[in-house]
């Protein structure tokens, strides 16, 4: 069990006891506890195997070393459930909405037996609050406040969407001048996870301008952004306020010399820092988000650069997205971490869409764009009939298609045109076009845009079908998932990684910022199964092809170099190293005669890197 899981359980605990009308000493010491367990260094189940251990942190009594235990031994805690049988888990969410406490929470529990958010908004709006005790006219008003920003708050943002406000907040901070030194993002953002709860940003004040006056004029003009729907907090260090987007930003203003530790600590993951801290002390050392100190005197030792504190930890400085606790420190100790891929890596887009079947722009337009952006290749994946929605293409309007795309690249030499299409596989794992056609393309992608409930067992079977097929060659988005929205696919992500191996098929990273799929940890295993990796961005207009950098992001976190990216390579090594086709020679084929044909633009490309 980890930390945080037992402070949860200790924290609920106290907020319960509060409603219920415990005396504060009682639940003041749950919270205390919780508090001092989410900040400990090293793991409380490993401190608890020595109970002695246990009672000399402070504050921690007999008692209360007691709960712990049952906590660790049981997993959750018998006074906590009691209280669970009395009121619902959601009543938590009360205390969350501005200007309701525990006291409150516990009348509307009592006069209404209202223990949801719900509930509260529709008394509030019924106006049947205002007559209760302690409640008004003006309190109904801030509880619909509270309750509106509680529920756009309670979400999560995809990446794309936080990287843009912050990128806005960033340059509204930065027309300070030279009142600030430097600005930047840390926390999840940093860190490209696929969501994001909150921005941190941390502004770096001059170290000449660190009085409080400069500090107040700093806070008012990043007060002055727009779009603020509500303030939080405005500290000596730090701001804090909710957009009318319900996302919230926390800003931390700091001098230069503790720079480095702000943003080491702020940019997290938890896990990274917990498992830093331990190390640290194993080493004499303090860390937290000022410095990294001796622990004998407390002199700080390395506090302006994240490079300085990890390298006084005998570690390589660790890129934020690998920063989660999952063997990255083990790596940067030992002279292992892996060459992360960069957008400069991609040489090409594999997944696209014209107007064809669902995308906004021609085969001329999107090539035009991809060139712009310095892609020497691209394929056109359109849509296959059976994504009736998407207006899909069947043999006739494909082989049309192709033929499109071959007098395209008669008008551009620039970049390598390469027919495609997105082929559905349906719902037995065949494939939604006639092989005659497929043999015709340069690559084939599949991908599942139907039936996508079916059960563990039949996903599972319908993708190794798939795999199976000598057609084969990129799987798109792999498990379908949306982003905020619905679940990937279940099916064995092993078995079906092991098997796409030893078929040679490729597996797509795909960049848009509502699927990023493969994820992370996908992306990891597929690596780990020497699976080959495509990051292709599926655009449907010519300005998402600029969305291969969420693409990239993600494959960053899933432990992805270079090598493992088949578009890193050039168009004909890319093709080489594609899945044979069926009835080409030898098990690397050579690229089919015409897609092959050198055409001289790309020779001049190649000579000028
Ligand atoms: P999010 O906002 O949910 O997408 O995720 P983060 O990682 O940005 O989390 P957030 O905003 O709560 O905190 C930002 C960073 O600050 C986090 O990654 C690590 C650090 N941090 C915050 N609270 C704690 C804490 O209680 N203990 C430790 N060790 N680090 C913390
Ligand atoms: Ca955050
Ligand atoms: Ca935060
Ligand atoms: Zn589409």
């Amino acid at each position: 069990m980890e930390n945080r899981d037992v402070a949860r359980i200790l924290r609920e605990t106290a907020q319960l006891l509060e409603i219920d009308g415990a005396i504060i000493g009682r639940y003041r010491s749950y919270e205390r506890a919780a508090e001092l367990i989410d900040g400990l260094p090293e793991s409380v189940a490993s401190l608890a195997s020595d109970p002695e251990k246990l009672t000399a942190l402070p504050g921690i009594g007999d008692r209360m070393a007691e709960h712990i235990q049952e906590i660790l031994k049981t997993g959750d805690y018998a006074l906590r459930t009691k209280l669970l049988k009395k009121y619902p888990h959601t009543i938590l969410d009360l205390l969350k909405l501005q200007s309701l406490g525990p006291k409150k929470v516990a009348v509307l529990w009592k006069t209404f037996k209202a223990g949801t958010v719900e509930q509260v908004e529709k008394l509030a709006r019924e106006g049947k609050l205002r007559a209760l005790d302690g409640f008004g006219e003006k309190s109904e008003q801030n509880i619909l406040k509270a309750v509106a920003v509680f529920q756009k708050a309670s979400g999560r943002f995809h990446l794309d969407v936080a990287q843009r406000v912050a990128d806005e907040i960033i340059a509204h901070i930065r027309t300070l001048g030279r009142q600030i030194e430097d600005v930047q993002a840390a926390g999840s953002l940093r860190r490209s996870k696929e969501t994001v709860g909150d921005l941190d940003l941390l502004v770096t004040m001059p170290e000449s301008r660190n009085k409080p006056r400069d500090v107040a004029a700093v806070s008012d003009h990043i007060l002055a952004f727009p779009a603020i729907e509500q303030v939080l907090a405005r500290g000596e260090n730090k701001v804090s306020f909710i957009l009318s987007s319900g996302m919230q930003v926390d800003v931390r203003l700091l001098p230069p010399s503790e720079a480095g530790a702000a943003l080491l600590y702020f940019t997290g993951s938890k896990e990274h820092n917990v498992t830093l801290r331990s190390r640290a002390l194993k080493m004499g050392f303090t860390l937290n988000e000022y410095a990294l100190s001796r622990l004998k005197d407390e002199k700080p030792v390395a506090s302006r650069t994240e490079e300085d504190i990890y390298r006084k930890l005998g570690l390589a400085w660790i890129p934020p997205e690998l920063r989660e606790n999952t063997g990255e420190i083990e790596a940067a100790e030992t002279g292992r971490l892996p060459h992360l891929i960069t957008v400069k890596d991609i040489r090409g887009d594999l997944q696209m869409h014209t107007t064809a079947s669902d995308g906004k722009n021609s085969i001329l337009e999107m090539a035009q764009a991809a060139e712009a952006l310095g892609h020497q290749y691209i394929a056109f994946t359109d849509h296959s009939k059976a994504v009736t929605v998407a207006n899909g293409l069947d043999e006739k309007r494909l082989k049309a298609h192709i033929q499109a795309i071959r007098a395209a690249q008669k008008q551009i030499d620039g970049v390598r045109l390469l027919a495609s299409c997105e082929v559905d596989i349906l719902k037995d794992g065949s494939l939604d076009m006639d092989a005659e056609v497929l043999a015709e393309l340069d690559v084939v992608l599949c991908s599942i845009h139907s039936y996508m409930n079916l059960d563990r067992a039949a996903m599972t079977d319908r993708m190794l079908a798939a795999l199976e097929n000598p057609y084969t060659q990129i799987i798109a988005h792999p498990t379908g998932r949306i982003l905020l929205r619905r679940e990937g696919f279940d099916y064995d992500m092993e078995l079906i990684l092991k098997t796409a191996h030893e078929h040679g098929v490729a597996m797509e990273c795909n960049s848009h910022p509502e699927r990023l799929d493969l994820r992370d940890t996908h992306l990891r295993m597929a690596k780990d199964a020497l699976v080959k990796i495509v990051i292709s961005t599926d655009a449907h207009s010519t300005s998402n092809l600029s969305l291969i950098e969420f693409g990239v992001r993600t494959a960053r976190r899933g432990w992805i170099e270079p090598k493992d990216v088949l578009n890193t390579l050039r168009c004909d090594d890319l093709l080489a190293a594609l899945r044979p086709k069926p009835g080409a020679a030898g098990p690397h084929q050579a690229a089919p005669a015409r897609a092959g044909a050198k055409r001289p633009a790309i020779a001049r490309r190649k000579s000028r890197q």
